[in-house]
């Protein structure tokens, strides 16, 4: 374990348990003879938010004092997991905390089981906020989160007969212990009515108004002083109740209006790279802008008397087009609240904002219907005319064609007409990033084609990251002790201290010591399984996991066509297998999203089948973990050996989990996709099972007039292994139940090469078992995974983005 010391007062043991006592009795208010271990969880959580709340009033001071540019980052998502473990080894009292409740009687591991997990995000890109956040405090970046305080997060997946049913995440329901309520931050959102023009001047009238109170939470940096605020808006009525139906006794329509409004952050949109297309997601995305927007002008304006500083000042990160009303909204506070002229507030608006894309697929790239955004914020549909108009001008000016015109105009004329919400933060941020090396080229040459030759010099690539508190130290605490001996601590700040690895990882004792500590995270895992799912694993075999949002694009489908194949071996062809593997399935699929469902429904059928086979005993397991979470992730992800990162190349973004498997120690198989190119740069050839088409492979498989029938007429074992699935194998109650999917991948075109890649796959699952065979040369492999993932901390990251988009410089505080 690593202590750290700063001079604040009440770290030592008994100070922590007076404060651990009086919070107790205080705050929470109970006796500690009848307090339950939930109080005794919120009574540790606010001892420890004690340590934290000295450093943000010494942070937020030193910012006003050096008046220091800050970056805000505005997301729709951050999916921060559980705060108490994080918070401990932010501040270096994890031991004396776990002494200080144990002393009280109390299980420290038994208490954090219980933080419900803050899920206000989907996936990927909410947990990448949420690593980006720890990194800016952790690198002294004075920055700020803005995003929505829902009181529904994402729903909680049951399994009920193998199909995933959703249930709603109430994750307040123990009040939260983290926040800080500001009921004196709160903001007027305008929707609806209409604009006037009075002489030169645009008027909003006649709106729905909602109010935005702000809700804040401590983003501790490790080992600094700097912390951060993550600033979450709820909606609220702008008037409690309607006395006049009060008073006429319609006591429900009193209220209807507050509940109305109330909704706007009601709940997170559960969709994963799909759009929603909904109003309430468009006033969702309002709501926040605005109040964040409104926020950051007034703080700027306290020690600043005019705007021209602002870009200097100032940084708006947009994380996907989910945030990207900003734009015409900080254009409406400039032009109309504080009178400037168009150029000046366009200017400004360059300077400040930048933007991430995080998906190339068109599908789920963000419109709206011109007709619906008029109605619901006519002054924004009209600076977005004025935006476009001025654009479209200077390319006709430089020779522009008509269908150049046509393409890149913010307006799709095609059918119904729609804003395009990308191409609005293209033409107004100054830098425009990619996620991965590949991401970043595929956007130039995809989607941004026409933009990326205008403006070259805007577009650019940051490469996600991790953050190594979390995912290494927090997660995985047996690795964490085997690194802290061979290569010591500092890795936890400076990932690229793993590299010491290299030097020593071919001795038998750090061999034995890794695969001590994978063992015990396998036991872990299992033990999970065992008390959680009712199901036996054996903790010796292979563990090959592939978790993540249940998509067509990821290919669990390939996975399961793996497994199937694997399966029938085993049956077929009795010690043709060896190798027992456990294979670990986990995720969400959205909750209209059918083919997804039915995918998590074949693999529950597939696991209870070949689970429930005596010819199969021990040699392969399959398991569908419910309800995938941050807080889950840190269990499963330790205890893999193989990660599975086999999504179409050119799909994924960049993937962030490939990350994580690697530095828990697994070795991946995985297509040329995302990050998975970077990270075989890093760990050489040798020591990641790379497999299937690459993008232009697949480019060029597509336009050939692909054919998967023939593909499965033409392999005998993939053949049986559909026929299997189609006939029922898996499903004999209901014969054809998984007959959409045979014919996803053999009648309606295989969209994703499932079968094109699926020889490969097959290949290198072979290598896979043959490599396994041999477990010293496996964890030789396996370290130098770990060694080589320095490059992949969102510390490095995070730093790109200061220095290079942001230029944004670390906060001075005296140590
Ligand atoms: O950049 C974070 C993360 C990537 O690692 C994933 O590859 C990518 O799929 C994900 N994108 C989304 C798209 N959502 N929208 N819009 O979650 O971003």
């Amino acid at each position: 374990p690593v202590e750290f010391e700063f001079d604040a007062p009440g770290r030592d043991l008994e100070s922590l348990k007076r404060s651990i006592a009086n919070k107790l009795m205080f705050v929470v208010g109970k006796d500690p003879e009848a307090a339950r271990p939930e109080d005794w969880l919120h009574a540790a959580a606010y001892a420890v938010r004690d340590q934290l709340v000295e450093r943000w009033m010494t942070t937020t001071r030193a910012q006003y004092a050096q008046d220091a540019k800050r970056v805000y980052y505005l997301s729709m998502e951050f999916l921060i997991g559980r705060t108490f473990s994080n918070a401990m080894l932010a501040v270096g009292l994890r031991e004396r905390v776990k002494q200080a409740l144990a002393d009280f009687g109390v299980d420290i591991d038994a208490v954090t089981e219980l933080e419900p997990d803050a899920a206000l995000g989907n996936g990927g890109l909410g947990r990448l906020a949420a690593c980006f956040l720890d990194s800016m405090a952790t690198l002294n970046i004075p920055g700020f989160g803005y995003g929505i305080r829902y009181d529904y997060g994402m729903f909680k997946q049951t399994i009920v007969d193998g199909r995933q049913v959703e249930v709603p995440d109430y994750w307040l329901t123990h009040g939260n212990p983290w926040e800080f309520t500001r009921p004196e931050v709160n903001y007027r959102v305008q929707f609806g009515g209409h604009v006037v023009k009075e002489g030169d001047a645009y008027k909003w009238v006649d709106s729905h108004d909602v109010q935005a109170m702000a809700y804040d939470t401590i983003i501790p940096g490790y080992a600094t002083r700097a912390t951060n605020t993550l600033r979450l808006w709820s909606a609220k009525a702008t008037q409690e109740i309607d006395l006049g139906a009060f008073n006429r006794g319609n006591y429900m329509a009193a209220v209807e209006t507050k509940n109305h409004s109330e909704n706007v952050s009601r709940v997170l949109y559960p969709d994963d790279s799909t759009p929603s297309g909904r109003e309430l997601r468009l006033h969702q995305e309002y709501f926040f802008c605005s109040a964040s927007v409104q926020d950051l002008l007034r703080r700027y304006l306290r020690t600043h008397d005019n705007f021209e500083n602002l870009p200097n000042k100032v940084s708006i990160h947009l994380n996907d087009t989910h945030p990207v009303l900003a734009i015409p909204e900080l254009m409406r506070l400039l032009l109309d609240e504080h009178h400037l002229s168009w150029a000046d507030a366009w200017r400004l608006c360059q300077g400040v904002f930048s933007y991430t894309n995080h998906t190339l697929m068109h599908e789920a790239l963000e419109t709206w219907p011109v007709e619906m955004m008029g109605r619901i914020l006519p002054r924004h549909l009209q600076i977005i005319y004025d935006i476009n108009a001025q654009f479209l001008h200077q390319i006709s000016l430089s020779g522009g064609s008509p269908e150049l015109l046509r393409k890149v105009s913010l307006v799709d004329e095609a059918g119904e007409r729609r804003v395009r919400m990308a191409y609005l933060a293209v033409i107004t941020s100054h830098s425009v990033n990619g996620v991965s090396a590949l991401h970043s080229e595929l956007m130039k040459e995809s989607i941004f084609f026409d933009f990326a030759n205008l403006w070259p010099e805007r577009f650019n690539n940051k490469t996600n990251g991790i953050t190594p508190r979390r995912w290494l130290a927090q997660a995985n605490p047996a690795l964490s002790a085997v690194l802290d001996k061979q290569v010591g601590t500092g890795w936890r700040r400076d990932l690229t201290q793993l590299s010491g690895l290299n030097a020593v990882l071919t001795q038998p004792k750090v061999i034995d010591a890794f695969q001590g500590a994978k063992l015990a995270n396998k036991q872990r895992l299992a033990a999970w399984v065992q008390a959680h799912m009712g199901l036996t694993i054996p903790t010796d075999a292979l563990y090959d996991v592939q978790v993540k949002r249940i998509h067509e694009y990821k290919r669990q489908l390939l996975n399961v066509l793996h497994v199937v194949t694997r399966y029938l071996r085993i049956i077929n062809n009795p010690g043709s297998v060896t190798v027992p593997r456990v294979v670990v399935f986990a995720g969400k699929a959205a909750s209209a999203y059918h083919m997804a469902k039915q995918i998590i429904h074949l693999i529950n059928n597939v696991a209870s089948v070949i689970n429930n086979d005596p010819r199969v005993g021990n040699l392969l397991k399959v398991v569908f973990i419910p309800n995938y979470s941050v807080s889950l992730a840190e269990r499963i992800i330790p205890a893999a050996d193989l990660s599975e990162q086999i999504s179409t190349a050119g799909t994924e973004a960049s993937g962030t989990g490939n990350m994580k498997f690697a530095l828990n120690g697994a070795l991946t198989i995985g297509t040329l996709d995302g990050a998975n190119v970077e990270i075989l740069e890093n760990v050489g050839a040798d020591n990641i099972f790379i497999f299937g088409l690459t993008t232009p492979q697949v480019a060029a498989t597509r336009a050939a007039g692909y054919q998967p029938r023939a593909i499965a007429e033409g392999n005998p074992e993939l053949n049986a292994v559909l026929e299997a699935i189609r006939d029922g194998a898996f499903s004999p109650d209901e014969p054809g139940r998984f007959q959409s999917i045979y014919d996803l991948l053999v009648n309606w075109g295989d969209h994703y090469l499932l079968l094109a890649d699926y020889a490969a796959y097959i290949a290198a699952q072979e290598q896979v078992d043959i490599a396994y065979q041999n477990k010293e040369a496996w964890s030789v492999m396996a370290l130098r995974n770990v060694a080589a993932m320095g490059p992949f901390s969102a510390d490095r990251t995070i730093g790109e983005y200061a220095d290079k988009i942001w230029k944004s410089k670390p906060l001075e505080l005296a140590s």
